[in-house]
């Protein structure tokens, strides 16, 4: 189709849907009718690679996240209709961006997971391979973040009012899926014959989103999967059906496409939590299994067809839920069936962080789906006696290894156990589960692990958030980089071009401009463009760090007061983040920013040189927003705790400086940019497991007076050893220690101050953020110093966009493609 046709057919549809024409039409009636007319388009394009695929091995990606954005811009452009549409509007006297500005950015998405997930799937299209999402279609995003007074408010994130007319309902691929009852299995030579007694039976309707390839004809799906209620026909059956029972668990089961991440802190949540999950992997290995016997003769060559992906372990019921299938649905004995579903999964592990090893009770899962846990324990059954054959006298090992403990099931060893490669997302993270999380296992199978380092989606984040520079950098190296994100490397030279970076400096004062204009639009405050933009922007987390960054500002606010007179360049902190609902101490990290972005605000004598933004309800829109105007990227998590990171590259990309520690991605970027254009600091991975482990006593750090003296903190002064503590270093810290306790902006912070002191849980705090305060203040102070000579700011800032090609997440597909899932693109020949 071309474009006039598009513009044509969008208009038709505002006349048959809404009677309206072009110049009268209200934004939302055209958002609408241009919606429907893009899902038409992909829908179309999507059936017929569908029929591609039945000849060709296909990847199903499943996450309980799929962090798209808002799309509009970003379909019109890949598909190459966005500037003909702007001038189309404009000629009824229409504005694009308030077309635009009907779509609310759809939430369901948490993090980095759920945008990794999204940035994979505009990879997959523009790489034209045969792939689909898998995720559900929930009611309510993640919430919107209010914060009156510095306290987070969660706001119902009803995406669907404007989301809605981007789904495609596919009611012909609707299936049952089983929850509860009572289970009894017949064996019979070998196979088992299983009968449900009281189960309670939800359907799932797939709701289709199309991903466009860049430029090309390809339309990838992410099928949302939504509860749908169940026809109830009259039978002798039905009417003996206790119907208070059954309102009572509709009413529970309607809720597991309600609400993503529901809280799982009693029983009804952790329940609906696993029913979702389970909900997801049924339906998606029955939509894949059917799919597969319309083409093909039995389900022998199934893993030859089909890449299951399995992003944390959210998804790991996978496995035991195509093992049901293959032997109660369709006859396969246990060891048939158990090598085609690890030959078919895959497994990525997101982060180290507990929460996402998840473990589920055994009384919940009997419960819930009790036929899993037949399977589970039989897979367990086998697992561990093999593991005790192979390892007889490490007892201790084999029950680590276990898919159960504590009462306890363990996904994420299920998750390894019943997958053909596991991977992290970083050279770092990969090592560290090769030798820590997954140590036991990867010493028996090595070749099982491996990494795929992340990578974003650049079209997204360069091309369609910074067009300023993206214009700069087709001028000078044309647009080859738009397909082939390592052509940017030809920028390099550039960096000893004063011309270029004049330009470069020119574009981003233009940024800071706008996006201060932005910011002064929606929250009242101007952020001084002249000042270095700094900024953090990530979920609230104690991992990353964002009270290091308060202490820090805390400590130049310190440092104006006492010296009013000194030379410091106006700097402006800008933090985004959202914390999770339960989370209490991250939801204290966030007042704390707030207050003390109030009270440095309210104090005239040091306002004008600084500042602390905090941004409420962090999403993909706001990050498309700050991203091009960023000066320095805070990237300062505990080193060995951030997985990869992707704000990281995002930023790099845009030529914003990294000031960070050698976690997760940043070391990849080290080694890409080398160690002069980007500033890192503090203890590595494994000087922080030798200090927590030798014990570390934050009190070290604090001047000794009033300290109370106990045995525990002698012992941990001299095994902390290695730094030197100067008294210079002691002061800072006490004062700005004393500063929380004695408040800020009205709000008492000694929760904030004991805990970085003594710690809690009888632990101290385990991020080690006094520890690495010395190191980060000075590599800041540095790296500040050199924003004075902005020849040299702006030759480092090239080579950061010069190298960040590298962490386009079109060569992360690349690797799974050809490493992990085995696929091919689709033949040029399907069109
Ligand atoms: C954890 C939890 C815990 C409580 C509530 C809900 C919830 C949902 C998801 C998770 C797991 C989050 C995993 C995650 O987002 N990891 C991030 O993945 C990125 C992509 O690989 C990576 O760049 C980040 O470093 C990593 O933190």
């Amino acid at each position: 189709m071309n474009d006039l046709d598009f513009c044509r057919k969008v208009e038709q549809c505002l006349t048959a849907d809404f009677g309206l024409e072009r110049d009268t039409a209200r934004p939302r009636q055209i958002y609408l009718a241009t919606v429907s007319i893009l899902r038409q388009i992909l829908l179309n394009r999507s059936l017929s690679l569908e029929k591609a695929e039945e000849t060709q091995k296909k990847v199903s990606y499943l996450c309980m996240e799929f962090l798209v954005g808002k799309m509009l811009e970003s379909h019109l452009r890949a598909m190459g209709l966005y500037e003909d549409y702007c001038v189309w509007l404009a000629e009824a006297g229409q504005n694009f961006d308030a077309v635009a500005a009907e779509e609310q950015d759809p939430g369901i998405g948490n993090g980095g997971l759920g945008r990794l997930a999204a940035c994979f799937m505009d990879s997959l299209a523009a790489l034209d391979y045969p792939a689909a999402g898998y995720s559900l279609c929930y009611e309510e995003g993640l919430f919107c973040q209010k914060v009156p007074g510095g306290e987070q408010v969660e706001l119902p994130d009803t995406w669907l009012y404007s989301g809605e007319a981007w789904l495609t309902p596919r009611d012909e691929k609707t299936v049952a899926v089983r929850f509860g009852g009572k289970v009894k299995e017949t064996w019979r030579q070998g196979k088992v014959s299983i009968h449900y007694e009281g189960a309670y039976t939800v359907l799932a309707r797939p709701y289709d989103l199309f991903i466009p390839g860049y430029h090309n004809d390809a339309a990838l799906p992410i099928h949302l999967w939504r509860v749908v209620p169940e026809p109830i026909r009259f039978s002798p059956d039905e009417s003996r059906r206790d119907w208070d029972e059954h309102w009572r668990e509709q009413e529970f089961y309607s809720k597991i496409s309600g609400q993503l991440y529901p809280d799982d802190t009693q029983y009804e949540g952790k329940k609906l939590r696993v029913c979702q999950q389970y909900f997801l992997v049924s339906a998606t290995l029955q939509n894949l299994i059917s799919a597969h016997l319309s083409c093909h003769a039995s389900l022998d060559d199934f893993a030859e067809y089909n890449a299951i992906h399995i992003n944390d372990t959210h998804p790991a019921l996978a496995i035991p839920e195509l093992m049901r299938l293959l032997m109660d649905e369709h006859g396969y004995d246990w060891d048939h069936a158990w090598t085609i579903t690890v030959a078919a999964l895959s497994y990525t592990n997101h982060t180290v962080m507990p929460e996402a090893l998840e473990c589920w009770p055994r009384n919940l899962l009997s419960e819930t789906l009790p036929r899993i846990v037949s399977i589970l324990e039989e897979i367990n059954r086998r697992l561990t006696a093999d593991l005790s054959a192979r390892l007889p006298r490490e007892a201790k090992k084999v029950a680590a290894m276990s898919l159960e403990g504590d009462g306890m099931f363990r996904m994420a060893n299920l998750a390894v156990v019943g997958s053909h490669t596991v991977n992290g997302v970083s050279q770092i993270h990969s090592q560290i589960l090769r030798e820590r999380v997954f140590s036991d296992f990867a010493s028996l199978n090595p070749e099982k692990f491996t990494n795929v380092t992340n990578g974003i989606a650049h079209r997204r984040w360069l091309c369609q958030s910074n067009p300023r520079l993206t214009a700069l950098i087709t001028e000078t190296i044309g647009d080859g980089f738009i397909s082939n994100p390592t052509d940017l490397e030809r920028l390099y030279p550039y960096a000893d071009n004063p011309d270029f970076r004049h330009a470069f400096a020119d574009l981003r004062r233009k940024n800071k401009a706008d996006f201060s204009d932005y910011v002064a639009g929606v929250y009242g405050r101007r952020p001084d463009p002249d000042s270095i933009f700094d900024v953090q922007i990530k979920r609230l987390h104690e991992y990353k760090r964002q009270l290091l960054n308060a202490l820090r500002i805390l400590g130049l606010y310190h440092s104006l007061k006492e010296n009013p007179e000194q030379n410091f360049y106006p700097q402006t902190f800008f933090f985004a983040a959202k914390a999770a609902p339960g989370y209490r101490m991250a939801k204290r990290i966030l007042k704390l920013l707030w207050c003390l972005g109030e009270e440095i605000a309210r104090d005239k004598a040091v306002r004008d040189r600084l500042s602390l933004v905090f941004l409420p309800d962090y999403n993909v829109s706001l990050a498309q927003r700050i991203i091009p105007a960023a000066d320095i990227s805070q990237q300062i998590s505990t080193a060995g705790k951030e997985a990869s990171g992707t704000g990281n590259m995002k930023l790099m990309l845009n030529g914003a400086i990294t000031l960070g520690t050698l976690d997760g991605a940043n070391v990849e970027i080290l080694e890409a940019v080398g160690k002069d254009n980007i500033f890192i600091f503090g203890k590595n991975e494994k000087e922080v497991e030798a200090l927590l482990r030798a014990g570390y006593d934050p009190r070290r750090y604090l001047l000794p007076t009033g300290r109370p003296k106990d045995a525990a903190a002698d012992t941990a002064v001299v095994s902390a050893g290695a730094d030197v503590v100067d008294r210079a270093l002691q002061e800072t810290l006490s004062s700005i220690l004393d500063h929380l306790e004695k408040g800020i902006y009205g709000e008492n912070f000694s929760d904030l101050a004991a805990y970085l002191k003594i710690g809690y849980h009888s632990a101290p705090d385990p991020y080690l953020c006094l520890c690495d305060y010395a190191d980060y203040d000075r590599t800041a102070a540095h790296l500040k110093r050199l924003y004075a000579d902005p020849e040299r700011w702006f030759a480092m800032a090239t080579r950061n966009v010069a190298m960040a090609g590298r962490f386009s997440s079109d060569i992360s597909i690349r690797r799974y493609a050809e490493r992990i899932w085995k696929i091919q693109p689709l033949p040029a020949s399907r069109k």
